[in-house]
């Protein structure tokens, strides 16, 4: 049975390319809401509302585990979803545990949604993993729908990341977390902008290994040696988001309904 992994469009796909790389057998259903996208500026019982009825549907398609492959979704309703569904759901969630772990001057940068930001879930991160490391929250509206539209590396983006980054220069952050899944795919350009001593972390791998513990330890890994199949589904426009689709997933042969 294949993995069921979503997101509110198609950053969830940065993760996805984890899993891949770590379990190459196994076959994935992918489900981008993009006609409900950006999440993280919606109420989360709404955000709530959307994520339950995407896992009936990927349990219903023969889902095995699900992967919640957005930290706003995550945070708002990874609970949520737990309680209401019996099979294994992996969530996001920013990367405060190993920033803490790898700042040298005490100073990290977080960028995510306001929904990841004000969450009660993130709040408990930080009281959990921050001690006395400084972190300077940036919530980054219109960032995902840049990545949303192929555009990662355009003008625009650079002056939105610009805007975001300013404060955490300002600061002198040595570390920045992306609490994103859309914004691993703008990495070059947080690096270019932050500059060599700076490290850019997320938690796209560490999602990746938790779905393998998951699968091992429920006796659910793909038996076969061949490469995994994988259907990309979308609440949008299947032409329009197929394209992007198909940049950011630049293996050949996928079906986008
Ligand atoms: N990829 C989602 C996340 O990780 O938070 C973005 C949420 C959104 O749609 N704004």
């Amino acid at each position: 049975n294949p993995i069921g992994i979503f997101d509110s469009g198609v950053g969830g796909i940065s993760v996805l390319k984890e899993i891949r790389r770590l379990l190459p057998g196994e076959d994935f259903l992918y489900f981008a809401d993009s006609a409900h996208c950006p999440y993280g500026v919606k109420p989360p019982e709404n955000i709530r509302r959307r994520i339950t009825k995407i896992t009936e549907f990927l349990i219903g398609s023969g889902a095995k585990v699900i992967v919640a492959a957005c930290n706003t979704a995550s945070i708002a309703g990874l609970d949520y979803l737990r309680r209401h569904f019996s099979i294994p759901i992996v969530g996001m969630e920013p990367a405060i545990k190993p920033a803490a772990e790898i700042t040298r001057n005490g100073k990290v940068g977080v960028l995510a949604t306001g929904v990841t930001i004000n969450g009660e879930r993130f709040n408990s991160l930080l009281t959990r993993f921050a001690g006395d490391i400084e972190v300077i929250n940036v919530p980054c509206p219109g960032l995902v729908e840049q990545v949303e539209m192929g555009l990662l590396n355009a003008p625009e983006t650079a002056e939105l990341l610009h805007k975001f980054l300013n404060p955490l220069i300002k600061s002198a952050v040595d570390t920045v977390v992306l609490g994103c899944t859309h914004y691993p795919f703008l990495r070059p350009l947080v690096e270019s902008i932050m500059g060599p001593e700076v490290k850019v972390i997320d938690t796209g791998c560490a999602v990746a290994k938790r779905v393998h513990q998951v699968l091992q330890s429920e006796d659910l890994l793909a038996e076969s040696a061949a490469i995994g199949t994988g259907i990309f589904y979308t609440s949008g426009n299947p032409k329009e988001v197929g394209q992007i689709i198909r940049r950011l997933w630049d293996q050949p042969d996928i079906t986008v309904e």
